[in-house]
């Protein structure tokens, strides 16, 4: 039996999560697979309400479970850098969750924005730092409404930090095409990407069969619109990362598909799986989101237990909905379905 944290968050965060939560448990089910889940009402409305997004044990009170699902975080009427540090940053930081591993995959049924390219044709993961880099809290603001006024961000590259992420994109990339693509920006920025650089040539030295293409940060989001079917392993900063993902979940027809992991890769705390999308308060309310991205995050999650046949049943099935004509479908990939439509139709293929 496996406890898992689901934290709904804001905006549509809470409707995917509750649509989905209800088949993941009948879907685990069906293959003698049993999870309990336990509902935490964190969040920007908390915020509003108590003057904090979780509470102070908040990561005491998460550290038992065996995973965390989280929606997503991001309110109009609170400032995004208090949403972000107030939820999803402690956890991935209090959790030592280094690795943010973000698949893009363009399934068969799915039209990509870009012309040319058929399901299966764009298969890439994004290997993101997700502890330190460029979301370090390093930095002050001072003078505040003097003409001095200034601000400084420092960005944090840590070998332990840098290393926890390289080694399972290594990994991967022996396991998959035996290709990494290495995303700086070491031209500019002298220091950390530099020892990143430097780090990516000290870690492919145990990973001969892989080879290693550099490319700056802005020629690789050219080229991820231009030629993402060449790419299949990639490395990247906390913030790069972040970007070159949402353009991952762009050429894959919907940020709304975009599955997301957070990974402890020592196995000490839980780790957490989340879509790739934010709380998008524009459609929040009217039972339209995609709930696609987080049935992907959940096979993911279910991978990371251990239960493939789960992990393998749920992706399976999103593939074969989405390959489907006739099956329901959310706005964002051209359909007029409800969120509830689209898992109800997931569990009739697969409970
Ligand atoms: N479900 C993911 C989510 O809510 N993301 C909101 C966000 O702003 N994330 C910033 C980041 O991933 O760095």
């Amino acid at each position: 039996m496996y406890d898992v944290a689901v934290i709904p968050g804001d905006g549509i965060g809470n409707e995917v999560v509750e649509a989905v939560e209800p088949l993941l448990v009948d879907v685990a089910d069906a293959h003698g697979v049993s999870i309990e889940t336990t509902w935490f009402d964190w969040g920007s409305q908390r915020y509003l309400d108590e003057g904090a997004l979780m509470p102070d044990d908040g990561l005491d009170r998460l550290e038992d479970f065996d995973a965390i699902l989280l929606g997503a975080v991001g309110h109009p009427d609170v400032p995004d850098h208090v949403t972000l540090r107030g939820l999803r940053l402690p956890i991935t930081k209090g959790f030592q969750q280094h690795v943010c591993k973000r698949p893009a995959y363009l399934f068969e049924g799915v039209r990509s924005p870009l012309r040319g390219y058929e399901g299966g044709d764009i298969d890439f993961v994004v290997y993101r730092q997700n502890t330190e880099g460029e979301y370090a809290d390093v930095g002050g603001r001072e003078h505040r409404g003097f003409d001095n006024e200034v601000a400084v961000q420092a960005s944090v590259f840590t070998r332990e930090g840098t290393e926890k992420l390289l080694r399972p994109a290594f990994e991967a990339a022996s396991e998959r095409s035996g290709h990494l693509t290495n995303v700086t920006k070491s031209n500019a920025q002298a220091h950390g990407m530099v020892f990143w650089d430097d780090m990516v040539a000290e870690v492919s030295e145990d990973y001969p069969d892989v080879e290693v293409e550099r490319l700056l940060v802005d020629a690789a989001s050219m080229d991820m619109v231009r030629r993402p079917d060449e790419f299949d392993v990639l490395v990247a900063s906390n913030l790069f990362g972040d970007i070159l993902t949402d353009i991952g979940g762009g050429v894959m027809g919907s940020l709304g598909l975009a599955p997301s992991t957070n990974i402890d890769p020592d196995g000490t705390y839980p780790s957490m799986f989340e879509p790739v999308h934010g709380s998008a308060f524009d459609i929040m309310g009217e039972g339209i989101a995609n709930p696609l991205g987080t049935v992907l995050s959940a096979s993911l999650m279910f991978e990371h237990l251990g239960e493939d046949a789960v992990a393998e049943a749920l992706w399976a099935g999103v593939a074969e909905q989405l390959a489907d004509a006739d099956a329901p479908r959310t706005a964002d990939i051209g359909g007029s379905a409800r969120t509830v439509a689209v898992t109800d139709d997931l569990r009739d293929r697969l409970v």
